[in-house]
């Protein structure tokens, strides 16, 4: 006879360490080696918006091989410079041509720019990273968190998307929870930074902060409401199926990136009145059951992911101490008893969306890309860097699901 505990055992086994090194492919990759250690061209597009800044600064924390650093915008921001810790930078007009001799090309510049740039950049040579929602959901572009699936990166065609910032720290950790005890079901709820719309939102809180200490009316242009002082359940757009295009990205790209088009997925994304770092309420419906002692070991083990857990002291995860960091926090890790069997896990999600929700896994992309060797794009492979061939031979020219504003 055997026991309960044997028929449904406590909690199934996984992996426990998710390595600090990218896993080798067990797949024939069929891309030319390119395992350069040499000095790279890299262009930042979009390099005066709030994301490039970061791109600019995390390069050089990262002491990423740039030989040259080619900063591009708008042809209003051409000529100026950025300062980013005391150096001054040219910045460039984004065209086509500006792309010619470029390694890796980081684009965080808005979806119309990515359009239209991205694959003239890949057609002179170049990989781009993209931040932007214009790619993600094409089917030959990878869609990539470092720490999750780098063997995505396998034969891309040039253009490799950067997962909106919502998503990107929430994979990780249901990464861990599908390889152990498995994914059923996943509810999401976002509490998002001013600063993941960019640097118009940032002047227009801090606006509405002094308007309110002056007792004058807060003006609100970037957002349908004041944020300062508010919560909007507004983040991006709405879509037909009474969602916003934000809690969609959540769902569609999780999907993608985990490998799991099934997945059942529900969000609420919400605008809060915090500069850095966005915050995530999660539900998940596990296969097999698993305690909270187990999840924190899980999360505790993917690379990047820090626990910070104990109601004694009221500690868990804060925006105002993830804001400069480039790892994920995770703390409040409890059963959901709305879900039986010991199924349900509860937790609370912070980091700071400018960097690991962005910048910061733009930048991992791109060492993955040369640890793998796989710097080179489709055209320098004399494959095609967009117009990627489906598996029943047509030709797309255009991207699917491209977004049709250029948020991130
Ligand atoms: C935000 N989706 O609104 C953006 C940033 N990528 O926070």
């Amino acid at each position: 006879m055997t026991s309960d505990r044997e028929e449904r055992p406590e909690e199934a086994s996984g992996p426990l360490l998710y390595s600090r090194r990218a896993r080798t492919s067990d797949r024939d990759s069929g891309a030319v080696p390119d395992m350069t250690r040499q000095p790279l061209t890299v262009a930042v597009v979009g390099a005066t918006g709030v994301v490039g800044r970061t791109m600019i600064q995390i390069l050089a924390e990262r002491e990423f091989p740039v030989g040259e650093l080619r900063l591009m915008a708008s042809g209003r921001s051409a000529g100026r410079t950025v300062s980013i810790e005391g150096r001054s930078h040219d910045i460039v007009e984004a065209t086509g041509d500006a792309f010619d001799g470029v390694d890796i090309a980081l684009f965080s510049a808005g979806g119309d720019v990515s359009r239209e740039l991205a694959p003239q950049a890949a057609a002179r040579g170049a990989t781009v990273i993209d931040n932007s929602s214009a790619w993600r959901m094409e089917p030959t572009i990878p869609l990539v968190v470092s720490q999750v699936n780098p063997g995505d990166l396998e034969g891309h065609p040039g253009i490799i998307a950067n997962p909106n910032c919502s998503t990107m720290q929430l994979v990780p950790i249901l990464m861990a929870i599908r390889d152990s005890v498995g994914l059923e079901r996943v509810v999401v709820d976002t509490y998002q930074a001013v600063s993941g719309t960019g640097g118009d939102a940032i002047a227009e809180f801090e606006g509405q902060i002094r308007a309110h200490v002056s007792g004058q009316p807060k003006q609100a242009t970037v957002y349908p409401h004041p944020i300062a002082f508010n919560a909007l359940p507004q983040v991006d757009v709405f879509l037909d199926n009474g969602y916003t295009k934000e809690e969609w990205k959540v769902v569609s790209e999780s999907r993608k990136i985990l490998h799991l088009p099934e997945l059942r997925v529900s969000c609420t994304a919400v605008r809060v009145p915090v500069f850095v770092s966005h915050s995530e309420a999660v539900h998940v419906e596990t296969r097999e059951p698993l305690s909270p002692e187990r999840a924190r070991q899980l999360f505790a083990a993917v690379d990047g992911v820090v626990i910070r857990d104990d109601p004694a002291t009221s500690t868990y995860p804060l925006a105002s101490e993830a804001a400069g960091s480039d790892d994920i926090f995770v703390g409040r890790v409890r059963h959901d008893p709305s879900i039986e069997d010991g199924r349900g896990i509860a937790f609370w999600v912070v980091s700071d969306n400018l960097r690991k929700g962005a910048a910061t896994n733009a930048v991992q992309i791109a060492e993955e890309l040369i640890r793998r060797g796989w710097v080179k794009a489709a055209a320098a492979r004399g494959a095609q860097p967009y117009g990627v061939e489906r598996p029943h031979g047509e030709l797309v020219r255009e991207p699917v699901g491209a977004s049709a504003e250029g948020s991130a």
